[in-house]
């Protein structure tokens, strides 16, 4: 897959792309990231990118033409009509299901806004679909392109350790949409607290009820709307109801 990101500051991207678990898919091409900075293709001695708005108003808003200009020359190297999309504080926020999505697909053009917006009628002829990482304001769509791209990365086949441990994070279906287990490692006694015997005792089927416990009573307590979005789907043994009234 191929992922074209747009950005003034494509800087931002190059150690992003070369550490961790993410590195190898990035390095390889599996996941193929091209940059390109709308100032390249800005005309004029200045090539400015963003002008006052019209009808006044505070801060800048990036021009229609060296987006436009950008556009064409990405498109002339892909061979698709991959989507425009635009990361954006309006958009739908993002999720696993739609990083699953992404990670099938054969890519897409990213957008990353900065200062006040993009020129409306840029948006509206040229972009597919708005994403958001959530109800908060950033100082740009570059973040939001990393997250998207860190997400989609680490989802491609070899690229975690253990080939499949992505089916036990949370938000996989795999988990029924539960919130992941905690987590233990050496020492079995630390700062005077020990490990949980369960996760000791070798008994693997004890281990099993334990994690699912857990990520019941964590999930109950940290997210009720995933809980309940579990209930509904019918998830729910009758054994993890048992354990829920347990623990009110
Ligand atoms: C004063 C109105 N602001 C909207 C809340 C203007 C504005 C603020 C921040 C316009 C753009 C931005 C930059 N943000 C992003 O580009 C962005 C973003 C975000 O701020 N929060 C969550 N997700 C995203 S995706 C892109």
């Amino acid at each position: 897959m191929r992922f074209d990101v747009v950005t003034l500051f494509p800087e931002l991207f190059v150690p992003f792309l070369s550490v961790g678990i993410t590195r190898r898919a990035f390095e390889s091409g599996q996941v193929d990231v091209h940059l390109s900075n709308p100032r390249e293709f800005a005309s004029g001695n200045y090539r400015r990118v963003d002008d006052r708005p019209f009808g006044g108003g505070p801060g800048m808003v990036m021009m229609a033409q060296p987006l436009e200009q950008t556009l064409v020359h990405i498109r002339a190297q892909r061979h698709d009509t991959a989507p425009v999309v635009l990361f954006s504080p309006i958009g739908q926020r993002l999720d696993h299901a739609q990083v699953q999505r992404w990670s099938a697909g054969s890519g897409a053009i990213l957008l990353c806004g900065r200062y006040e917006g993009i020129d409306q009628r840029f948006i509206d002829t040229q972009v597919n679909q708005q994403i958001s990482l959530g109800d908060f304001v950033l100082s740009g769509g570059e973040v939001p392109a990393m997250a998207l791209l860190d997400a989609v990365a680490r989802l491609q086949p070899g690229v975690l350790s253990d080939a499949d441990s992505h089916a036990m994070d949370s938000f996989n279906p795999a988990l029924d949409g539960l919130l992941d287990c905690p987590h233990y490692t050496r020492p079995e006694e630390w700062a005077g607290q020990r490990v949980p015997e369960v996760l000791l005792s070798g008994n693997h089927a004890h281990i099993e009820r334990w994690r699912r416990d857990q990520r019941l009573k964590l999930t109950a307590q940290y997210r009720p709307d995933l809980l309940e979005k579990a209930r509904t789907a019918g998830l729910l043994t009758e054994q993890d109801e048992a354990v829920l009234a347990q623990n009110i």
